[in-house]
Parts: C-alpha cells; structure tokens; sequence
C-alpha cells in the first residue's frame, strides 16, 4: 500500500504587492520594474505573489499610507486573491503598517521589513546572523507598539488586557540589552578581521561590489577558478564576504586579491547597511572597487546610482572605480557596440565582460593587471645594507624584484614593486 506523505512544510504565503509612488517623483516612471523586484525578492522570501496594485500619490496619507478608495480596493483583492500578506513597495512608518493591518486584517510589511526578513532566512556565518539580528533590533525598535498588537491577537480571549505601558518600557529594555550585547560580539569579529587583513596588507586589493544579481560571486568563480563560490539566480545569494587570490597572468607577483561582497538593492534599509559595515569593511580598504554592473537589466542604470549611493554612505567614494558591465551575452553586438561607445565617453575605463562565457573575462584581468601597475609602481630605492629592518619591512610588505650593492656609494639599492605610502612610511620614497 502506497504510504501516505504528509505535508510538514508551512503553508505559502500568499502575497500582493503594492506600489504608490509619489507623483512628482522619478519613481513613477519606474512602478512596473520596481514591483517586478519586489516579487522577486517575495519569492526569494518564499512567497507567492497573487496580486499587485499601484497608485500615484501626491503625497502619502499619514494614517494609511494610501488613499481610503485604493484601501478599498485591496481589501476586495485579498479577498478575492485569498492573500494572506500585503507587501509595500515604499517605506511604512510604524504607524501606517499599524493602521494598515487593522484596516485589512492582515500581516503587511514594507520592502525594507521583507529585505531584513530575507537576510534574516539566508544568513550562514556567525557573523552575518549577528549582523541582520541587530539590523532586525534596530528596526523593531520604534516598532514594538506593533509587535504587541500581534501578540494581542494571538493571545485572543475576552477581558485579556493589552500590555500596559510597562511591559513597553520592559521591552524596550529587554531589546536595547541585546543590541548592545551583539555591538560588543560584533566588534570582537571585527578586530580579528582586522588581523588577517593587516596580514595581507602588501598585496593588491580589488572588491567586488555592485547590485544584488549582477554576477559579481560569478565574476569570482570565473577569476578563480574556484568551484565552491556560491552563485544563485536569486536575490542576496551572497551575504559573507570572501577573498581569493586570483593569478593574472604576466609573471611573478601576478597575483591580487578579489573580495566578493553582499549585493545592494533599491532602499536597502539603513540599519542593513549600518549592521553590515564591518562585513564591508573589506571594501573600504581595496585599493580598487570593481563595480558590476548587470548590462542586459533594463533598468541597470538606475541600479548604478543605487549603487554609487550606498558606497557614499559607506565612505568609499574616494576610491578608484572600475566599471564592469556584465552579462554582455546577453547583449547583441549592435547593443553592445553602442553601449561601449556611450560608456567611453562616460564612464571612461569601463570593461565589457561575460562571467559565463570562455574568455570572457579577459578584458577584465588586462584592467586589474594595468590598475595594480599603476598603485604598485616599480622603483629603485637606496639604503645602507646594514639596514636590515627597513629591508625586511619591504620583503614582508613589497615585492622585491631584485638588489645589488652600489660599486661606487656602497648602497645597497633595491627593485621594489611597492604602493609609495609604503615607501613614504619608510622614508624610501
Ligand atoms: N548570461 C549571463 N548570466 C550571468 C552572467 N554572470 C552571472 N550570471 C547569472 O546571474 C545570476 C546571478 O549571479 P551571481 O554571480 O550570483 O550574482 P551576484 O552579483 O553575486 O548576486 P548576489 O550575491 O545575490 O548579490 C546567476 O544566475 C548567474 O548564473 C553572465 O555574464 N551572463
Ligand atoms: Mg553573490
């Protein structure tokens, strides 16, 4: 007899989605792409979306953030549609999603409550837990008021009273404690980080940074020729940094390291951002930020101010770009052409790659090559032979190329690839 299976798994969500852009914004010419992400980062979570709706907004009414006639409507649809979640394309304050949920007896969060949600289901390490719990913490915070009214309803029951102002206030406690509790674990993580950074300091450093899905955890696999690099058709594949050594061909002392890091996203939520710092520390000291850039997006270049925006609010603008449009695959020549055209007098530098086809990276490994040239110059510099510590500094920081002993001064000069603040440290440069 056929045994019976039964089904444990929890039962999908049922999701709509809702886009109000304001009407003098920039954002309404973009509604349609911008809930098209939406699902996917919905099903990321592990949702099905069964409806979407838009509105212009002129701007977004305090209680509900929608106006009352749009709130009709999406009542009607989730009825209709059988959701169990409605999912907001904009920023709810605590009090709309409140309001919101009241109004439509039913669970609603914002993108930024989803991305947080997201994380929270794909982070591994230690680490990246540590980072979306406090981010979560941080978020809930303005918003344990709503946690209760949650709980209020699971509790059910006549003549159950709410929780008073107290168990507020013992709440807040209770959270604030723990987020200074991960503060403190999570710089610990951070100061050894720093070590095996500081181990590393001589080599050329590039990062690897850019929108979620623009293939920069593939453009790794493709340097590196490494097989365990985790590479995923699905948003936020990649939370952990992780640093191969990549050969570029060219000789001795080819090599550069290449750091791997989380995608961004439209509106990701700042305390995400702010959590992740020290995972994107790695990005604040390469030498040089490869910013991908997923070229057969429709709308990759809107993905590309996103991104130039949060590497301002991490601090990193003063570091040297290159642009890497990725996927050209996926492009026609004609397309192509044009776009390497445009980009020339842009964004001048930029390389065209494919992380997917043989070769494709090529122009990549010629720019890396040419960019470490450039930081790491080639140079002789003298001293006196008995100046053994200044010698192995740059033995341990440099790549010496070779030394002789000057007939004439009796110096001992020595060929040096090095980065000049080395050389300014040691007085050689
Ligand atoms: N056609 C094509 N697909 C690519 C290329 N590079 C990456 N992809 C695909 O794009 C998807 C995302 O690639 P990833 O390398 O995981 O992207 P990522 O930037 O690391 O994404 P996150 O870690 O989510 O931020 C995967 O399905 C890849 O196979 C490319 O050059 N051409
Ligand atoms: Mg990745």
């Amino acid at each position: 007899m056929p045994r019976e299976i039964i089904d444990l798994s929890p039962p999908q969500e049922r999701a709509i989605l809702v886009g109000a852009p304001l009407k003098r914004g920039t954002a309404k010419l973009l509604v349609q792409e911008h809930l098209e992400e939406l699902g996917r980062l919905a099903d990321t979570a592990g949702a099905l979306v069964v409806g979407t709706l838009t509105q212009q907004v002129e701007r977004p009414d305090s209680a509900t953030y929608i106006g009352s006639g749009k709130l009709e409507e999406l009542k009607a649809l989730i009825a209709e549609r059988g959701a169990t979640v409605v999912i907001f394309d904009d920023e709810l304050t605590p009090a709309q999603g409140k309001n919101l949920e009241g109004a439509l007896a039913k669970r609603v969060i914002d993108r930024a409550e989803l991305i947080l949600d997201i994380f929270a289901i794909r982070a591994r390490s230690a680490e990246a837990k540590m980072q979306v719990e406090l981010a979560q913490l941080e978020y809930s915070l303005p918003r344990l008021t709503k946690l209760w009214s949650h709980l209020e309803k699971f509790r059910g029951g006549i003549g159950v009273r709410g929780p008073g102002e107290t168990q507020l206030e013992t709440d807040r406690r209770l959270v604030g404690h723990r987020i200074r509790l991960l503060k403190e674990r999570l710089s610990e993580v951070t100061r050894s980080r720093e070590v095996q950074r500081k181990q590393r300091r001589s080599q050329f450093r590039a990062a690897l940074v850019g929108y979620t899905n623009a293939g920069k955890s593939s453009i790794l696999k493709g340097m590196s020729a490494a097989n365990d690099i985790f590479v995923e058709d699905r948003l936020f594949a990649t939370l952990d940094p992780l640093t191969r050594e990549v050969s570029l061909g060219g000789g001795r002392g080819g090599e550069v390291l290449l750091t791997d890091t989380v995608g961004f996203i439209r509106k990701l939520p700042h305390d995400l951002v702010a959590s992740f710092r020290a995972t994107l520390e790695e990005t604040r000291e390469a030498d040089l930020l490869l910013h991908v850039i997923d070229a057969s997006h429709p709308t990759w270049e809107e993905q590309r101010l996103v991104v130039d925006d949060v590497l301002v609010e991490l601090g990193v603008h003063d570091t040297p770009v290159v642009h890497v449009f990725n996927k050209t695959d996926r492009l026609t020549l004609g397309e192509e052409q044009a776009l390497s055209e445009r980009m020339g007098n842009l964004l001048p530098g930029s390389v065209f790659v494919s992380a997917v086809q043989p070769g494709g990276l090529e122009s990549l490994r010629a720019a890396l090559l040419e960019a470490r040239r450039a930081s790491r110059p080639v140079r002789e510099v003298r001293m006196s032979p008995g100046d053994g510590k200044r010698l192995s500094e740059l033995h341990r920081s440099a790549e010496v190329l070779g030394q002789r002993v000057d007939d004439a001064s009796g110096e001992l000069v020595v060929r040096v690839r090095a980065a000049s603040e080395l050389l300014a440290r040691l007085g050689l440069g």
